[in-house]
C-alpha cells in the first residue's frame, strides 16, 4: 500500500525535476525516426509536454530508480500542471462539467494496472500502479476506482480550473457536443494524452499512459488510453508502444498491442507503427475526421513515430539530448 508522506515526497522531487536545466528543446523537423541501434537509455513520450516528462523520467532512471518509477515519476509532470487541458489538473471536462481521467501502466515483469472515469484526484497514474502493484487485479473504473485512492491516501481535488471551465461553457454555446475537431481549425486541440515509453540501462521496459480524454466527451466515455493493448502496451522481450488521438480507432484496431505484435514480427518500431495507422485507415471508415499517432521502442532502444494527420509531435530523450521531433504522417 502507498504511504501517502512517501507519495507527497515523491511529488515534490518530481516538481523539482521538472527544473531540471539541462534540456535541449529542438523544433528540427525529423520525418524518421531512429531506426538505427542505438545507445541505452532511451525515453520517448507524445508531444510538446514529453520534453519535461521525459526529463523528469531520465533523472528518475540517472539515480538509478526502477524503469518503473521513471515512466510514473514523468508523466506527473503533464498530469499536475494545470495548464495542460489533457491531462490531470486542469484537464477538459466532459460535456457535464465532470474532468474524468483515464491512465495506464506497465512493468517489464508484464504487470499491468489502470483506472478509469476516476475523478478528483491529480495523479491518476499512481492509482493504476497502486492497482498493478497491490491487488490481483487489472483495471478499476469510476466510484469504486476513487475509493480505492482515497482509501490509500490520494486526496480529493477539485481537478476543473476556471480556464477549463471557461473552455466548457464557451464550447456549450457554441456547438454543443461535438466530437470531431474541425482538422482545418483545430487540428490536434483535443488531444495532448501523455503516452512514455521507457528502456533503462539494462534493457527493461516500461510505458505510462495518461489523460483526461477527448474534451467535452460524453459521460461515461472511457477513451484507448486505460485499457492494456490499445493505449499503451509493453512486452519486455519485444518492446512498447503508445498512442494518442481519437481513442475509438486505437480501440477499434488494438493499436498499441498490434505495434508490439508488429515488432515481434521482425518489423522496426518505425515499420510497425506505420502499418498500424494503415490498418486504421483501412479498417475505420470514420479516419478521415480524426487523429492518432503512435510512438515505439524495441528491445534495442531503436524508436519509431507515426500519425495520421499531420501536427503530432513527440519528445525523445536519447543519447544525452531530449528533443521534441515532428512525426511523419499518413494525411500530408
Ligand atoms: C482518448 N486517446 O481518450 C485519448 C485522448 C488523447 O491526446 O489521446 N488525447 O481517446
Amino acid at each position: 500500500m502507498i504511504n501517502r508522506r512517501r507519495f507527497l515526497e515523491k511529488v515534490a522531487a518530481a516538481g523539482a525535476l521538472s527544473l531540471v536545466p539541462n534540456i535541449i528543446k529542438s523544433h528540427e523537423v525529423s520525418t524518421f525516426a531512429s531506426n538505427e541501434t542505438s545507445s541505452l537509455p532511451v525515453i520517448i513520450s507524445t508531444w510538446n509536454h514529453g520534453i519535461e516528462a521525459n526529463a523528469a523520467a531520465m533523472n528518475v532512471l540517472n539515480n538509478n530508480g526502477s524503469v518503473v518509477d521513471a515512466v510514473e515519476q514523468g508523466v506527473w509532470i503533464p498530469e499536475a500542471d494545470p495548464k495542460n487541458r489533457s491531462v490531470g489538473l486542469g484537464g477538459f471536462p466532459d460535456r457535464e462539467g465532470h474532468v474524468t481521467l483515464d491512465a495506464s501502466i506497465m512493468g517489464p515483469d508484464g504487470n499491468a494496472g489502470s483506472v478509469c472515469f476516476l475523478e478528483h484526484i491529480v495523479h491518476p497514474i499512481s492509482v493504476a500502479r497502486l492497482v498493478m502493484d497491490s491487488t490481483p487485479h487489472v483495471i478499476l473504473s469510476g466510484e469504486g476506482a476513487l475509493q480505492f485512492a482515497l482509501e490509500n491516501g490520494f486526496e480529493k481535488q477539485n481537478l476543473l480550473t476556471p480556464e477549463a471551465e471557461k473552455a466548457w461553457k464557451k464550447k456549450l454555446v457554441t456547438s454543443g457536443y461535438n466530437p470531431q475537431p474541425n482538422w482545418e481549425n483545430e487540428p490536434n486541440k483535443f488531444h495532448d494524452t501523455i503516452g512514455l515509453l521507457a528502456i533503462d540501462s539494462k534493457g527493461d521496459i516500461a510505458g505510462a499512459c495518461t489523460t483526461s480524454g477527448l474534451g467535452f466527451k460524453i459521460r461515461g466515455r472511457v477513451g484507448d488510453s486505460p485499457i492494456i493493448g490499445a493505449g499503451l502496451f509493453v512486452d519486455n522481450e519485444i518492446g512498447a508502444a503508445t498512442a494518442t488521438g481519437m481513442g475509438e480507432l486505437v480501440l477499434k484496431t488494438l493499436g498499441s498491442f498490434l505495434v508490439v505484435e508488429l515488432m515481434r514480427n521482425g518489423r522496426t518500431p518505425q515499420q510497425a507503427v506505420e502499418e498500424a495507422v494503415l490498418r486504421i485507415v483501412k479498417k475505420v471508415p470514420e479516419h478521415k475526421k480524426y487523429q492518432v499517432g503512435y510512438i515505439a521502442v524495441n528491445k534495442q532502444g531503436e524508436t519509431g513515430a507515426y500519425c495520421l494527420q499531420p501536427g503530432f509531435n513527440y519528445a525523445l530523450y536519447q543519447n544525452g539530448e531530449n528533443l521534441l521531433i515532428d512525426s511523419d504522417s499518413y494525411f500530408k
